[in-house]
């Protein structure tokens, strides 16, 4: 996997423009900065915006990469929260935050999703207690199952970022990709057909939003969020549409999978057979990697599927955490779904 490490005077450049940007804005979330990170992104050092421009526009790569050694205060970004609800530490991991934003907006354009972390655009990854047991990326004891990020939806990243602030017992995130040899020309053509069915993942569920957002929805201010969680629960009753698992070259095809959230086709034993031999093939190819503080962990979503080791959380201010990031390369796609043409939130 290539890997940019940033030299002194990267981080340098970097601090000073970082710098600039928290002296107009205090939150990531603010549609204005939003719209002008692009517009900063070009300031980041060259070597950065060419790395990364090489990872967006070539596919010779395995699909990862990592920019590494933003330095991290751990005292400084405080303890690890105990729920993203109250993005608690906003203002305290301020600067790495908007890096997260300037290198995606060097893929395309971040989004989020309002059926997601309360329609945050940049979402905390860490254990929460209640979710212990949780197939979410706030799980902790199960295997985090691997999947491309938001498989069973149509307006789903092309990129996710992931940023890592503490990982002190260095669990592993875990990368897979396919060779498509370990396939044959019968079974590539199935898995190019819409046979398969993927539910929306836990993290998209009613159940999961936050009750400060669930109170807002209940005095009427959440009309369209409504109906998005209507959405949800049509495709969690897996009444939506069928997709391949497989699109793009049938030579290097991309990826589109969460068998964890996918039903067996009881109907389809060739589709079945097919199914079974690239979640193996994926399988076979799954490799460890272990994020350090200050590491920027971009991630094709189209071409390789990532998920987690469990671990054993201690809820104790130290535990493992993350930030994540959605790119996409064509906002317009997702007009329909998206209440203006500038908003970022998926409806
Ligand atoms: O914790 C990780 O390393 C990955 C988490 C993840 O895949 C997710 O939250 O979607
Ligand atoms: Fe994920």
């Amino acid at each position: 996997m290539s890997k940019l490490v940033l030299s002194h005077q990267e981080i340098s450049d970097i601090q000073s423009l970082l710098k600039d940007i928290i002296s107009r804005y205090n939150s990531v979330e603010n549609p204005d900065f939003i719209k002008e990170s692009c517009l900063y992104a070009q300031e980041l050092p060259w070597r950065i915006r060419e790395f990364i421009n090489d990872f967006r526009l070539t596919e010779d790569n395995l699909g990862t990469c990592i920019i590494s050694g933003y330095p991290i205060d751990d005292s400084k970004i405080g303890l690890t929260p105990s729920h993203w609800k109250w993005k608690a530490d906003a203002l305290h991991t301020l600067e790495e935050q908007i890096l997260l934003v300037l290198y995606g907006s060097l893929l395309g354009e971040v989004f989020g999703w309002s059926t997601q972390q309360d329609g945050y655009i940049v979402h905390d990854i860490f254990p929460i207690k209640s979710h212990e047991d949780e197939q979410l990326g706030s799980g902790s004891a199960q295997t985090l199952w691997w999947h491309n990020e938001d498989a069973f939806h149509p307006y789903r990243a092309d990129y996710v970022i992931f940023l890592c602030l503490r990982n002190p017992d260095e669990i592993a995130t875990t990368i897979g990709n396919l060779n498509v040899e370990e396939l044959n020309q019968e079974q590539i053509q199935v898995l190019f057909e819409p046979y398969f069915y993927i539910r929306p993942d836990e993290s998209h569920l009613e159940k999961n939003e936050s009750e400060i957002r669930r109170q807002s929805r209940e005095n009427n201010e959440g009309h369209l969020i409504n109906l998005a969680y209507e959405k949800i629960n049509k495709m969690n009753s897996s009444s939506g549409d069928k997709i391949s698992v497989l699109f793009g070259s049938p030579q290097s095809p991309y990826l589109r999978l969460d068998p964890y959230f996918m039903d067996q086709l009881k109907d389809n034993k060739e589709a079945q057979i097919a199914f079974h031999t690239l979640v193996r093939a994926i399988d076979a190819n799954i490799e460890p990697i272990v994020l350090q503080p200050g590491d920027y962990c971009l991630i094709d979503n189209y071409r390789v599927v990532h998920g987690r080791n469990p671990f054993k959380a201690n809820y104790d201010g130290k535990d493992r955490w993350l930030k994540r990031v959605n790119i996409t390369k064509d906002l317009r796609k997702s007009r329909d779904s998206r209440a203006t043409s500038t908003s970022r939130i998926i409806l």
